[in-house]
């Protein structure tokens, strides 16, 4: 079964997607997710320029040896931009070989391991009652994990604790140039444990609460809020200190109980390989676009199992439909599984460019047994949307220094 032809496609439905479609040359085709958010057009050419003439008339099936040479057989290893374009390929031939075979892609991974996959919902508010008054709707819509983050008293702007005080994820907005935004962890001391603390009282022990630090702190002072934030029981601390020292988690572990989970932005199991094996954390949070595809996630996850690490995949809305269909596949056939990251189906436009058949069910993803990864792509209807650059913010402290992200 022959590639025949590789399209990559850039689309902005409110944000910015690359979407890559392998042909086969009886006309089979596979959809991967390459979108590095703020990055995308150097995936678009690392692809059409790197990638895709080394892949025409090379077997669609060899999935392993194809993830090989795309990444041991090359001199630059690793990386972003590199390891978001093996996956999208990687996800496009185990889309092609489920589509082959007649069977969802979970079924060639081992099939499944439980009937639904648990995911936790987003409460963001503008201050601690807001958040709480998020949590509450989230609860209505029958989720039982929720991730809490309330804009901080005294800073402007600061992303992933409330961007804008309006819309966490930018749906629909774009940033030409990288906006600058403001850190103080001192203010977010203040916050963070009475944020927990109301939210056990108002809503008792039943429901799973966590929080993203997004590497803000120093390891000690990871290690200060997980010791807060004990008693208020949370299912996982994420980012809570830089990921590229993996070093940091030895100092975090050893004061605190309060669970460790890391990953999203980890391109290989060798950033996380020792945090795994020295089993300081708890959940692995590698996405199938950033680390690799379905062939390097399920690996990464088999080796995590014997660690008692289980996986929490990456679910933010810069990872497109088919990314987030991939990860529904490894859920599900992944025994050490844990929870998934939800942020919904994305905006309506979103919704006409990718179809799928997965569905929301009491707080739970339910797959359709479509063959393949059962996502489709409107090439027509992503061509109404043109890329447009847009930029993560950039954090600082008060001072002006430049911060962890
Ligand atoms: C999360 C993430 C996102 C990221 C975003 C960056 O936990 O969902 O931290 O909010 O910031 O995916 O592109
Ligand atoms: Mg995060």
């Amino acid at each position: 079964m022959k590639i025949k032809e590789i399209k990559v496609f850039v689309t902005n439905p409110g944000r910015n997607f690359v979407t890559v479609k392998v042909i086969t040359e009886d006309g089979t085709y596979g959809l991967g997710d390459a979108t590095v958010n703020g990055r995308e057009l150097a995936v678009v050419t690392y692809l059409e320029e790197h990638v895709v003439p080394c892949l025409i008339g090379r077997d669609a099936h060899s999935i392993e040896d194809i993830w090989q040479y795309l990444y041991r057989g090359v001199y630059w290893r690793r990386g972003a931009i590199t390891m978001a374009s093996v996956a999208a390929i990687d996800m496009a031939l185990w889309d092609i070989k489920g589509k082959v075979a007649g069977l969802p892609v979970y079924q060639l991974l081992g099939g499944k391991c439980r009937h639904g996959i648990n995911l936790y919902a987003h409460a963001n508010g503008v201050d601690i009652d807001d958040t709480l008054d998020k949590v509450q709707e989230c609860i209505d819509q029958g989720f039982k994990a929720i991730r809490l983050q309330s804009a901080i008293p005294g800073l402007k702007e600061t992303y992933g604790v409330l961007a804008d005080k309006k819309d966490y994820f930018e749906l629909q907005g774009t940033r030409p140039l990288p906006p600058e935004q403001e850190w103080s962890t001192a203010k977010y001391f203040k916050l963070v444990p009475e944020l927990f603390k109301k939210a056990r009282e108002r809503f008792g022990d039943d429901i799973e609460f966590l929080h993203d630090v997004h590497s803000r702190l120093t390891p000690i002072e990871s290690a200060r809020l997980g010791k807060m934030l004990e008693p208020y029981n949370l299912l996982f601390l994420e980012d809570a200190s830089m990921a590229e020292n993996q070093g940091n988690y030895k100092i975090i572990r050893h004061h605190t109980s309060t669970p460790l989970a890391i990953g999203e932005t980890y391109n290989t199991v060798w950033d996380c390989k020792d945090l795994i094996q020295n089993q300081l954390i708890d959940y692995i949070r590698v996405a199938a676009t950033h680390a690799g595809g379905i062939t390097a996630l399920k690996k990464i996850a088999s080796f995590a199992d014997i660690y008692n690490v289980r996986t929490a995949p990456h679910g933010a809305p810069d990872l497109s439909p088919i990314c987030f269909a991939a990860h529904m596949h490894l859920n599900i056939s992944t025994t050490n599984f844990g929870i998934q990251e939800f942020v919904g189906f994305g905006n309506a436009q979103s919704q006409t460019i990718f179809k799928h058949g997965m569905r929301l069910e009491n707080g739970m993803i339910m797959l359709e047994d479509a063959p393949g990864l059962g996502v489709d792509f409107d090439e027509k209807e992503a061509e109404k949307y043109e890329y447009k650059r847009s930029y993560l913010p950039v954090s600082r402290l008060e001072d002006g220094t430049l911060w962890h992200w």
